[in-house]
């Protein structure tokens, strides 16, 4: 894996700001050798993710490709209850969902607040490849999903409504501190043989939100973002925060001014700390991939992990947290 200290030694790309902790500057060698492709994403259904980004990569295909294949699998999959169809609900019971994408010339496609469409990420791609805008929100993106063949079908499966009855008789009200109603988007960053870099991400957002809600995950710089020059970094956890921070952004632009990819998403979360009075309660998972291959991670809270697939390395690991560190 890469050393976490690792440090990118680019000449162009010298100037530090005054905030980069000083462990930033340490040159410990970088191991990461990685040939490329590479694909990385958030959490344990990464690796099934990953292993269909990898199908793409391995045959030389685009990685804009991968990371759009390797993330319709956890849309899919009902068992996974933060993401696509299956999704944890809104107070009001509707799976609304939130997703975007991205590639190494900065074009970018987003979906918010989309209902009924289990696959987000296709639809955000078409919004990026079939029209001048960015983001389609709601009604709206739904439209324009139906109106270029996607099938309206129903998200709620009967075990996330019954789950969700069952919140509404507690009366618990929502809350989006860190629980497991509010982990396990996925974000995904893939480098494919040519060296080119994309990612994507999408949720179900964050279970019982307010209905309305849209989280960081569709946000380009937010919960993604991808410049072809530098690398790419995704976010998961408490979208409120990374919002706040604009953190995917934060980290490509620091990875910019010569942070290694960990060492960045280390720096993202201490300016969420620094920022954010109630931070201790929430996760915020960051990871970003440099276009060298080298990747790295970091949260606030212990428990995040994620998926990595190289041609030798196809396995999952902990990232390191901001609140055992102190
Ligand atoms: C959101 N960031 O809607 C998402 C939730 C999430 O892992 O990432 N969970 O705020």
């Amino acid at each position: 894996m890469v050393s976490r200290r690792s440090f990118i030694a680019k000449s162009t790309l010298a100037v530090v700001g005054a905030g980069l902790s000083k462990s930033g500057f340490s040159t410990n060698s970088i191991q990461n050798n990685n040939k490329l492709p590479i694909v990385i994403s958030t959490w344990n259904h990464g690796l099934p993710a990953n292993e269909a980004a990898w199908k793409v990569l391995s045959k030389g295909g685009h990685s804009l490709d991968a990371v759009e294949s390797g993330v319709r699998i956890p849309e899919a999959d009902t068992k996974i209850i933060t993401v696509g169809k299956g999704g944890i609900p809104d107070a009001d019971g509707n799976v609304t969902l939130d997703a975007c994408i991205m590639d190494e010339k900065g074009r970018a496609g987003s979906v918010t607040y989309l209902q009924h469409i289990v696959h987000p990420i296709s639809v955000a791609r078409l919004v990026m490849e079939k029209t001048p805008h960015v983001m389609l929100s709601g009604k709206g993106a739904l439209k324009f999903a139906l109106n270029n063949g996607f099938k309206k079908e129903k998200l709620l499966t009967p075990e996330r409504k019954a789950a969700w009855k069952k919140w509404k008789k507690e009366k618990r009200k929502f809350s989006n501190e860190i629980n497991i109603e509010n982990h396990d988007t996925i974000g995904m960053l893939a480098i494919d043989k040519a060296g080119r870099i994309s990612g994507s991400c999408t949720t179900s957002g964050m279970g019982y939100k307010l209905p309305g809600r849209v989280g960081d995950s569709p946000i380009i710089g937010a919960g993604l973002f991808v410049d072809g020059e530098i690398g790419g970094a995704v976010a998961t956890g408490s979208g409120e925060l990374v919002m706040k921070t604009l953190g995917t952004f934060l980290v490509v632009e620091l990875m910019r001014n010569g942070m290694s990819p960990d060492v960045a998403c280390e720096e993202a979360v201490k300016r969420i700390a620094r920022k954010i009075p109630d931070y201790e309660k929430h996760q915020i998972g960051y990871i970003a991939l440099n276009i060298s291959g080298e990747y790295g991670s970091f949260c606030i809270n212990p428990g995040f992990n994620f998926a990595i697939k190289t041609d030798d390395k196809t396995e999952m690991e902990d990232a390191e947290a901001w609140l055992k560190k102190l």
